[in-house]
């Protein structure tokens, strides 16, 4: 096996002897590992596998990673930033073709990026944290906001709310499962209904011309940004899902999963509350770097954005209920019911924190 990796990894441009292999990491989605090679003074490299049943197109993957690599790179050297391969994803070129940066060998995917040593990754959620997420997503937009290429749609429709709903009513009137009667579905389907119209704002606003749509990351976590040892952070990772959304996108889901007091899955509707302090300091760090570049609507809606996510995943959650569970992996029946329960409960939360949270983003700007 390692041999067959080795093999992999030198069709690539790489410097130095790769010499031994190893996994890194607890990704689900991709198998990530560490490829050190034999020099001393020859880089190391992380060659990862390409997971092609989430990305079926692998090639709009890539494509859309390496224009964002590259354009942040030349953002970076312009600015005469040093160190710039710690600061920016470098995937390498293959041997046989410059222009590709995968390749396929028997059905899989592979692709070879730099490996940057003495990085750090969080799992923590706390206001430090999420300060400095709140910065590195906002400066992540800002320098792609002038990227001359137009990015693929690497997942369709990915949150696109009208379309979750459309699924969502395709898969009550098929009733696959025979759960649309459920007492629990039928309540949670009426406060599904009461905000329909208002949630599918964004794709209206799209419409209408009002709203841009921006390079976004689409999996905003605390975990896809590396720090350096003084705490810093270096550059955000996990580039897959990187694609054209509306900001609501980076800005909401981090506080979907990052402000809710318990976690998605958590079944006490009553410990599900949203987190202000994570609001707060998310919030001011997104806004010191993304500022300068958001339009008056997209900053008057953020707290819109901040119910939209926590919605949209109740209806994901339940539309995956009701089609028997095919999506996320369930420990028991109700799995899925209790994690689009958890949501709604998290925007109950939220819809009282309304006014505050727009006073708080108010005076943000004034600061
Ligand atoms: C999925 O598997 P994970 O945690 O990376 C989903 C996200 C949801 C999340 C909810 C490609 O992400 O959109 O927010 O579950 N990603 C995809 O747990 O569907
Ligand atoms: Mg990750």
């Amino acid at each position: 096996m390692e041999q067959k990796l080795l093999e992999i990894v030198s069709q690539f441009e790489v410097v130095g002897t790769p010499a031994s292999i190893q996994p890194v990491g607890d990704g689900l989605i991709n198998d990530t590992l560490l490829v050190k090679t034999a020099e001393a003074d020859a880089p190391d490299y992380i060659l990862q596998r390409v997971n092609h049943v989430v990305f079926p197109d692998v090639e709009k993957v890539m494509k859309n990673i390496i224009a964002v690599t590259h354009h942040i790179r030349r953002k970076l050297e312009a600015a005469g930033e040093t160190d710039i391969d710690r600061k920016v994803l470098h995937f390498l070129p293959t041997k046989a073709d410059a222009e590709r940066y995968h390749v396929v060998v028997e059905g899989e995917y592979w692709r070879v990026m730099l490996y940057i040593d003495n990085a750090i990754t969080k799992e923590a959620v706390n206001p430090a944290s999420s300060r400095a997420a709140g910065e590195a997503f906002g400066r992540f937009q800002a320098m792609l906001a002038d990227i001359p290429v137009k990015l693929e749609e690497t997942i369709e429709n990915f949150h696109n709310m009208e379309f979750r709903l459309q699924q969502l009513r395709e898969v009550i009137a098929a009733d696959p499962t025979g759960r649309v009667g459920e007492e629990q579905v039928q309540n949670l389907l009426r406060e599904i209904n009461a905000r329909a119209e208002y949630m599918c704002k964004a794709e209206r606003m799209g419409r209408e011309g009002v709203l841009p749509k921006r390079v976004c990351h689409c999996d905003t976590k605390v975990n896809n940004m590396l720090f350096d040892a003084d705490d810093k952070v270096l550059c955000v990772i996990d580039l897959d899902t990187v694609m054209p959304n509306f900001i609501f996108s980076d800005y909401g889901d981090f506080l979907r999963s990052g402000a809710n007091k318990v976690a998605e899955d958590c079944p006490d509707m009553d410990a599900v509350a949203f987190n202000t302090e994570i609001f707060e300091a998310f919030t001011e760090g997104y806004l010191s770097t993304a500022r300068q570049f958001l339009t008056k609507v997209e900053i008057e809606n953020l707290p819109y954005a901040v119910k939209l996510f926590p919605y949209m995943l109740c209806v994901r959650f339940l539309w995956d209920y009701l089609s028997g569970d095919k999506y996320w992996k369930c420990h028991y029946r109700e799995h899925n019911f209790v994690r689009a329960n958890n949501q709604f409960h998290l925007l109950l939360s939220i819809e009282q924190h309304e006014a505050e949270m727009e006073a708080f983003i108010q005076k943000q700007l004034k600061a």
